[in-house]
C-alpha cells in the first residue's frame, strides 16, 4: 500500500531540487516543490546543528502544506577554518544578496594564507516529515579539498572549488548523476531511497 502519493521538496535551492528529483524520480510518488504550491515561508535557520535546521524546515512546511515533506540542511566544513562555514554555509560573507561566486571568493580569501592542502568535507542532513510521525533523518558526507581556482560550471554553491582528489575533478565538473553517485546529498538520498522503498513495499 502506498502511504503517501506526494512528497514536497521543501527547499528554495534549485540545485538541491535538481539533485533530489534526479535521485527520487523512479519512485511511485509525485514530487512537488515550493513553486507548485506558491508557498515560501521565512524560516530562521538558528539551530545549532544541521539536523535541527533540517527538522525546522521540514516541520514548518508540513504544517503549512499538510503534505509529506523532505527538507535538506547542508554545508561545507573546512579543516583550516576549524569547520567553517559549516551550518552557516549559505550566509558566509557579509555582502548583501551574495551570489555563490561571492561566497566562494570570500572562502578563498579566508584561506589564502593557510598551508595547503585545504582539506574539507560537504555534509548533508535530510529530514523527512510524514503526517503523525516523528521526523526521520538521513545523513551523508563527502570528503575533498578546496582549490584556489574555480573549475567547472555544473552543480551550485561551493562545487567549483571543491576537488575530489581521486577523480581530479571538482564537483562542478560532474554531471548531476555523477555528483549524486558520490556526493554528501547523494549518500543521504541513497539512505532515504532505501527507507522509502521499504516503506512502499510494506
Ligand atoms: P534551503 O535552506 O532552502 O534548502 P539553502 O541554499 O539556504 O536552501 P542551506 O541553508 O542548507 O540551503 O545552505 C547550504 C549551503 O551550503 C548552500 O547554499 C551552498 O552554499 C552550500 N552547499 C550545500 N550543498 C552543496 C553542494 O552540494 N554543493 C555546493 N555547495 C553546497
Amino acid at each position: 500500500m502506498n502511504p503517501f502519493a506526494k512528497l514536497l521538496l521543501a527547499t528554495s535551492n534549485d540545485g538541491k531540487i535538481q539533485e533530489m528529483r534526479a535521485f527520487l524520480s523512479g519512485l511511485p510518488i509525485e514530487l512537488l516543490d515550493l513553486r507548485h504550491l506558491a508557498l515560501h515561508l521565512h524560516i530562521t535557520e538558528d539551530g545549532a546543528t544541521y539536523a535541527e535546521n533540517a527538522a525546522k524546515k521540514a516541520l514548518a512546511y508540513i504544517h503549512a502544506s499538510g503534505l509529506p515533506t523532505l527538507a535538506d540542511d547542508s554545508g561545507l566544513e573546512v579543516d583550516a577554518l576549524n569547520g567553517e562555514p559549516g551550518i552557516r554555509s549559505a550566509r558566509y560573507t557579509n555582502i548583501p544578496n551574495a551570489t555563490d561566486a561571492d561566497r566562494c571568493e570570500y572562502l578563498l580569501s579566508r584561506l589564502k594564507d593557510k598551508p595547503r592542502p585545504w582539506t574539507a568535507r560537504f555534509r548533508c542532513v535530510l529530514a523527512l516529515a510524514l503526517p503523525g510521525q516523528d521526523v526521520r533523518f538521513f545523513e551523508g558526507v563527502c570528503e575533498g579539498e578546496i582549490i584556489p581556482e574555480p573549475r567547472g560550471t555544473g552543480g551550485f554553491g561551493y562545487d567549483p572549488i571543491f576537488l575530489l582528489p581521486a577523480l581530479n575533478q571538482t564537483m562542478a565538473e560532474l554531471s548531476t548523476p555523477q555528483k549524486n553517485s558520490l556526493s554528501h546529498r547523494g549518500r543521504a538520498l541513497q539512505s532515504l531511497l532505501s527507507y522509502l522503498t521499504r516503506l512502499l513495499s510494506e
